[in-house]
């Protein structure tokens, strides 16, 4: 774990804890918000329980505890929204799916820091005297000033918790980009039904903490779908390198080279190969053999277009559709792709054995183009199959495109 990492959890744990013994001094626990607290923490523990029951596996990672995160921030005091999380999360580490030690830390402060800056600014927004409303009004949330500033307090939480979790991640990978860490489709779809879910559970709660039982079934039934979408994507994904499977990726290919036989567009595929990376696992490890396979894998998706279909062939081996492209530029691609992948460098954990402490691979690329070497997709992996080795032949670290002769008959 690099050590701007671990600064900055514990900075974030620092920081929590003296919000923490402030938030004591400030505002000693009521009766009635302890209640309530206690109310929330148990429909989140349900949920936590629900899905355990449904066996959660590794892939599953996102949750939507916010639905029970948001009314803690919008309705208790600061104190009550630093607090949850910690309890929480030593329910999930008790009974779900185990995680590092530092990560399920972070992952509280985080939401811990969020939930305590959510609430000081809906409380500073609407005090408590109009909380209240004018004769204890029950559905005092539902008055259009106070759901609009609840709307923007959820706004808020999102933005804080998203933006501290995206810096961790860019600390643990520096590779990756905070911007494109928040600007993630699925993550903003996520959390603005997160964000949804808790403001209803909050108005939910202003008229009777027994209608929190009617709120957990939709709750916990959101959930499920959220896990069902999370299998759905890891069933597609290749876990050790995050490109598609082998199935998927075919899948896939064969969608786009029957468009472009149906529409005569042109349409290129590259077989890409690691030199020699038997050896970098002889001399490294397995371990480090993985890592880099991932920052080739990067490499390859981050030097192409998001329409390119990049896959993992298998073992050290990639394949790469390109839709709209001709033999002349799929020479291109290739050539530039060659040449990334021999500028990489990943750190060697046993500096002796690789210069400056680092590992290069090269690859070896073989090109095949839809009409010339191939009329389906079969045909072109055959033939990209055969050029592949011919660069092999030729000393590796070389594009090689396929020639007439390799195709299949
Ligand atoms: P060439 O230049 O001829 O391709 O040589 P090579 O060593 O790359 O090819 P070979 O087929 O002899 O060896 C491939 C190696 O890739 C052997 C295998 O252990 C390794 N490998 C395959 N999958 C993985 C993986 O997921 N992780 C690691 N670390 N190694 C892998
Ligand atoms: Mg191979
Ligand atoms: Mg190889």
């Amino acid at each position: 774990m690099p050590a701007s990492l671990v600064v900055y959890v514990l900075a974030m744990l620092a920081c929590d804890l003296a919000l923490i013994g402030w938030e004591l001094a400030a505002t000693p626990p009521q009766a009635a918000d302890l209640l309530l607290f206690g109310a929330l923490l148990a429909a989140a523990v349900i949920c936590i329980e629900a899905m355990r029951r449904l066996g959660q596996p590794s892939v599953v990672s996102r949750d939507l505890l916010s639905a029970w995160w948001l009314p803690i921030a919008l309705l208790l005091p600061p104190l009550y929204a630093l607090l949850a999380p910690f309890a929480v999360g030593a329910v999930l580490a008790a009974r779900a799916r185990r995680i590092p030690v530092y990560r399920r830390a972070l992952g509280s402060a985080a939401l811990g820091l969020a939930g305590a800056a959510t609430s000081a600014a809906f409380h500073l927004a609407i005090p408590d005297a109009v909380l209240a409303g004018p004769d204890g009004e029950r559905a005092w949330l539902t008055r259009p000033p106070v759901l609009l500033t609840a709307v923007a307090c959820a706004v808020v939480f999102t933005v804080v918790n998203s933006f501290t979790v995206a810096v961790a991640a860019h600390l643990a990978d520096p590779g990756e980009p905070v911007r494109k860490m928040l600007r993630d489709r699925e993550t903003l779809v996520l959390d603005l039904t997160g964000a949804c879910a808790g403001i209803l559970v909050a108005v939910t709660c202003t008229l009777s903490y027994l209608l929190l039982l009617v709120a957990l079934p939709p709750v916990i039934l959101l959930q499920r779908s959220l896990m069902h979408q999370q299998l759905a994507a890891a069933a597609r994904t290749d876990p050790k390198t995050g490109l598609l499977n082998a199935a998927a990726w075919q899948r896939e290919a064969d969608a786009e080279v029957a468009r472009a036989v149906r529409t005569d567009a042109p349409l290129a595929l590259l077989l890409v190969d690691v030199d020699h990376f038997k050896r970098v696992n002889d001399s490294h490890g397995h371990l480090i053999g993985d890592e880099v396979l991932r920052a080739l894998a990067t490499e390859l998706r981050q030097q192409v277009r998001e329409s390119d279909v990049v896959g993992r062939f298998g073992g050290e081996e990639f394949t790469i559709l390109l839709p709209r492209t001709d033999d002349v530029g799929a020479y291109g691609i290739a050539e530039r792709l060659r040449a990334s992948a021999a500028n990489l460098s990943v750190t060697a954990a046993d500096g002796r054995l690789a210069v400056g402490g680092r590992i290069s691979v090269t690859v070896s690329i073989g090109v095949a183009v839809l009409g010339q070497h191939g009329g389906d997709l079969f045909e072109l992996l055959a033939a990209a199959d055969v050029a592949l080795y011919r660069a092999k032949d030729a000393g590796r670290d070389q594009v090689r495109v396929s020639e007439a002769t390799d195709a299949c008959p």
